[in-house]
């Protein structure tokens, strides 16, 4: 039984692909999450990716309601767009939309994901897939009149 700690740690560091053993003990995480005002949930969060939109429209912040995010699993995310210069909600939008891509392979997500407004001002996501593992990005795509943004982050699914 208490074999399979030290195995879990060790595919830990190697899917991290550093060097390191262990990194230093220093004071706060390495977590540059939003903290603001949420209060404490029991659900389980992965680290927030946040995107700033190819104009600078928008700020993209995408939480994972789980961690790590899986393969081939439907998962959920909380999706908040920020107002760049303000720090404020940004909310001058016409249209919305969350989908992910493996850029190496030239294919999406094989689905659509509905956004749902939340309380808080942001939006859950239900329902996203990566269906492999290896190199996706997330997309999350604002239409404001004629103009039309998209940020995107970076997600790495590994074994
Ligand atoms: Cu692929």
């Amino acid at each position: 039984m208490r074999l399979s700690i030290p195995v879990i740690l060790s595919l830990i560091t190697l899917g991290c692909g550093a060097g390191e053993q262990d990194p230093p003990a220093s004071d706060a995480g390495t977590s540059v999450a939003d903290r603001t005002d949420e209060p404490a949930s029991p659900e389980v969060r992965g680290e927030t990716l946040e995107a700033l939109s190819s104009g600078g429209m928008f700020i993209a912040r995408i939480t994972p309601l789980v961690d790590p995010m899986p393969m081939n699993e439907a998962f959920s995310v909380s999706l908040s767009l920020i107002d760049p210069e303000s720090g404020a909600p940004f909310d001058a939008y016409d249209a919305v939309s969350i989908d992910a891509r493996m850029p190496a392979h030239k294919h999406g997500m094989l689905r659509d994901v509905g956004l749902t407004p939340q309380e808080d001002g942001s939006m859950r996501a239900d329902g996203l897939l990566l269906h492999m593992y290896g190199h996706w990005e997330l997309h999350v795509d604002v239409q404001k009149g004629a103009r039309f943004e998209r940020a995107q982050v970076s997600v790495r699914l590994q074994y």
